[in-house]
């Protein structure tokens, strides 16, 4: 149906088009009717909380104008839009961002004031929008920001989660996960209850012949289930671009189906189907960097990924373009392997539903999708049991088998009789029962390949995707290391440290083109400059440490060293390495006299982070840097020596405030396990220096601020083998100080030892999978060298600055730019401002 307004109409539509505050006056003007007439409150009844959603309603009304203008013109101009399909976005807070990507937060400040509010308590009243995991959510949130603040006409597709990654409470110094029930009020989202999708789930496929001779596949029965749409603008950063998020949130599909339950009394459980259909887009999966083969999971995939591409293909039909032109209009990019499915949902509708021919359909499925790995663990490496896909989408399997019928024959017509490298690629592992390999699905079935960080993009072309480069070539597999929106992760999480940037660099041009910073090289011997910087760090501690206070009762001494390791919970990342580095500090200070004691450098070792659920070894970690803690920071022998904290509910909001305040911070992994990493980037472009493994990024963050300026330790990717293999068949001695701490744990100077008893078994007797014992002694004799050069600051100035001034590369901006020309082939798209 045809819902434009006739042209004759149009008139009165322009005349009462609503115009959007310009400057405080306007600004107040709008708060104060959203609390009036939206909330249905008044001055005599108005908190934080109120005037937090007067204002985030106030500077909504300005994102929706843009976002529309936005919209219309990318549809007007017919560009061709890439489509981000990510399972995760974690978005954190949206009203600063909003406010400072706008430019009217100091408006905004002004008129909060005004009205009786100070903005920052405003801004803490928002709930995070927490619908990721970690890095990889993150990632695709500071893609988003980017793709909009550089124009490019781009859609994220995910799911509307009701529950996103649960919050976290340390309670006797154990995690407890509560339930993140966060649709309350969210003023971010806009229910689109007419953009619908019924999607198919079970049934059987039903096989014949037309009427031209050719076989078609008709997928019949089962059940459907409704996906409705909620959109989210994303604004871009000093331009009027306003891109959408589009999450998919799972309705019960109003069928006969549940009136005839109604009518035949069966109500009961006709509210019973409607619930089962609401719990696909219930809640988020806890697990980062892991795969649990769980049937939610995979309806969730297929769901999402069913309802995005019909949405995206409706779009494109309206165009009147043939199908060939497909992938010049489109470009999707599928964020790791959870919507691989994609692939063979595409090459469904073209085969089945559009009647393209099966080699003409795959060409255009190839040259549409992009896939990203994330990670080469092993256990996050995402198999399908073939026996439940059969059952949940019996055509899809068929598909998947087609699909690699016809790889295995253009690799035996390559290498014929090589049944080995077949097995090796096959998309289907032989295995009780059979398993669909998804990462090998996701490559076969797109145009480029790209891993995160360097190291990262050769290991996958040497490890997981080996034979594949043999078939493809290497022209297939590229590398965009990762990068992290600026306007966030500095303006925004440290507003003094960008003012004092802006203040040497000529503006806040940085923010646009982060290698301006560079220009802070100059001033590397402005005292000013230098005492300036110095502050705002303290300052940054002083309300850490404030914060601290006020959630763990632990009063920490802002001038110690913070070193900060904040990241998901995980055997690879190594917090256990820390905490037990941590253990190592404290026996050697109680072995001190008292006039040793007080030449010692007062530290403050920082935690936060959480386990997934089912995760036991990531929870005894948690546990045991809480009873550390808790010893540690009683003990009148050490007092600000060595505090030990674990910050609760580590999220986005908690990043932008422990971040800017960290001397150092730790990035720790077992080399050639964190595929990038990015909040070592964070801390570098906010002023900390980093201890780290030759791993990731850390490795070309090293390339870029010098590797003076970066405490590197531990085994090399390329020994990691060999080692775990002396572990298990040559002999392993402990190192004599990990060994120490050891026995001091199983002592229960810590409290019970059981608790802790598989973290040492891990390590002592269990092969000593991540490295700790080898990695044990650089890894403390490099702490020793932090202590040594804290204590120059001015050195320790000088690295940070020069530090901040290579950071340039890390902006994703940068990465954008490369997936644009390089995977997409789309161009930036300028919207005119409305008073240009
Ligand atoms: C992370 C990687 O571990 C991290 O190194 C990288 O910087 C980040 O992605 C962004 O590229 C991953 N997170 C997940 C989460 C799931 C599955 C795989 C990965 S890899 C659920």
């Amino acid at each position: 149906v045809e819902a434009s307004i006739p042209e004759p109409q149009r008139e009165a539509w322009r005349k009462h088009q609503v115009k959007g505050f310009k400057d405080q006056d306007g600004f107040e003007r709008e708060v104060v009717r959203h609390v009036e007439t939206t909330l249905a409150r008044s001055m005599y009844n108005c908190d934080e909380s109120a005037a937090y959603s007067a204002t985030a309603l106030a500077i909504r009304d300005l994102l929706i104008r843009r976002w529309n203008r936005t919209q219309q013109r990318q549809t007007f101009t017919d560009s061709k839009r890439v489509y981000y399909l990510s399972l995760e976005f974690l978005m954190g807070r949206t009203l600063d961002n909003a406010m400072l990507n706008l430019g009217n937060k100091e408006l905004a400040k002004a008129g909060l004031s005004e009205l009786g509010f100070r903005i920052e308590d405003v801004i803490q009243q928002e709930q995070d929008a927490a619908l990721g995991n970690g890095g990889l959510g993150r990632l695709a949130a500071c893609f988003l920001d980017s793709l909009a603040s550089l124009n490019y006409p781009a859609w994220g597709y995910g799911l509307r989660y009701r529950y996103g990654i649960f919050k976290q409470e340390i309670i006797d110094g154990y995690q407890v996960e509560v339930p993140d029930y966060w649709l309350d009020f969210n003023p971010w989202e806009f229910p689109r209850h007419d953009v619908t999708v019924d999607i198919q789930f079970y049934g059987h496929v039903v096989k014949s012949t037309d009427e031209n001779g050719r076989v078609v596949h008709r997928w019949e029965g089962g059940e459907t289930v409704k996906a409705v749409a909620y959109d989210v603008p994303i604004p871009g950063y000093g331009t009027s671009t306003t891109n959408n998020l589009r999450l998919w949130s799972s309705k019960a599909a109003s069928g006969e189906f549940d009136f005839q339950k109604f009518n035949s009394g069966d109500y009961e459980s006709s509210v019973a189907d409607q619930q089962r259909a609401e719990t696909i887009s219930a809640v988020l999966y806890p697990n980062d960097n892991l795969e649990r083969g769980k049937e939610l999971r995979l309806k969730q995939q297929y769901f999402w990924v069913a309802a995005s591409l019909y949405d995206i293909i409706r779009r494109f039909k309206k165009t009147k373009r043939p199908w060939s032109e497909f992938p010049e209009k489109v470009a999707i990019q599928l964020n790791d392997t959870h919507p691989t499915l994609a692939i063979v949902e595409l090459q469904r509708i073209l085969v089945d539903l559009e009647g393209l021919e099966w080699d003409k359909a795959w060409n255009i499925v190839v040259n549409t999708f992009g896939y990203t790995n994330h990670t080469v663990l092993p256990e996050a490496l995402e198999k399908w049991s073939v026996p439940l896909l059969q059952h949940l989408l019996p055509r899809h399997m068929q598909i998947i088998y087609d699909i690699n019928l016809f790889f295995l024959q253009t690799v035996e017509r390559e290498f014929p009789g090589n049944f080995g490298l077949l097995r090796d690629v096959s998309i289907i592992e032989e295995s009780q029962p059979k398993m669909v390999r998804m990462a090998f699905l996701a490559l076969v079935g797109s145009h480029k390949v790209n891993g995160v960080a360097e190291l990262h993009s050769d290991l996958i072309k040497t490890t997981i995707f080996k034979d594949f480069v043999q078939i493809f070539g290497p022209d297939k597999f590229t590398n965009v290391t990762n990068g992290i929106t600026p306007r966030r992760w500095l303006h925004q999480a440290n507003p003094r440290l960008s003012e004092l940037i802006s203040s040497k660099t000529g503006g806040y041009g940085f923010l646009k083109d982060l290698t301006q910073l560079n220009r802070l090289e100059e001033h590397i011997n402005d005292a000013d400059f230098r005492r300036e910087w110095a502050e705002i760090k303290y300052a940054n501690k002083v309300r850490l440490a404030k914060h601290i206070k006020e959630t763990t009762g632990v009063t920490v001494n802002p001038r110690a060293l913070f070193d900060v390791q904040v990241k998901r919970i995980h055997e690879y990342k190594r917090q256990q390495m820390n905490i037990f580095g941590a253990i190592h500090r404290y026996l050697k200070l109680k072995a001190m006299t008292p006039e040793e004691r007080a030449k010692q450098l007062p530290r403050v070792s920082i935690f936060g982070g959480k386990a997934a659920p089912g995760y036991w070894m990531a929870k005894q970690i948690i546990h045991l840097i809480n009873s550390v803690g808790a010893v540690v920071n009683n003990d009148k022998d050490i007092g600000d020596l060595l505090k030990v904290v674990f910050i609760e509910d580590y999220n986005v909001s908690k990043a932008e405030m422990i971040i800017p305040a960290s001397d150092i911070s730790e990035h720790i992994s077992t080399a050639g396990t964190e595929a990038s990493g990015t909040s070592n980037m964070k801390f570098v472009l906010n002023g900390g220096l980093i201890i780290g493994t030759c791993d990731g990024a850390n490795i070309e963050i090293t390339r870029e601020i010098g590797e003076d300026h970066i405490f590197l330790f531990g085994t090399l990717a390329e020994h990691v083998e060999e080692l775990r293999h002396s572990h298990l068949y040559g002999k392993h001695e402990l190192n004599p100080d990990l060994a120490r701490v050891f026995e001091e744990i199983e002592k229960g100077t810590f409290g019970n030892p059981d608790g802790f008893a598989s973290l040492i078994s891990a390590v002592r007797e269990h092969g000593d999978f991540y490295l700790v014992s080898d990695d044990f002694q650089s890894y403390i004799d490099t702490h020793a060298q932090v202590d040594v050069a804290y204590r120059d600051q001015e050195a320790w100035i000088t690295s940070c600055i020069k530090s901040v001034a290579s950071m340039g590369f890390f902006s994703s901006d940068r990465c954008i730019t490369e997936y644009a020309e390089e995977i997409w082939n789309i161009e930036p798209l300028k919207v005119k401002d409305e008073d240009d």
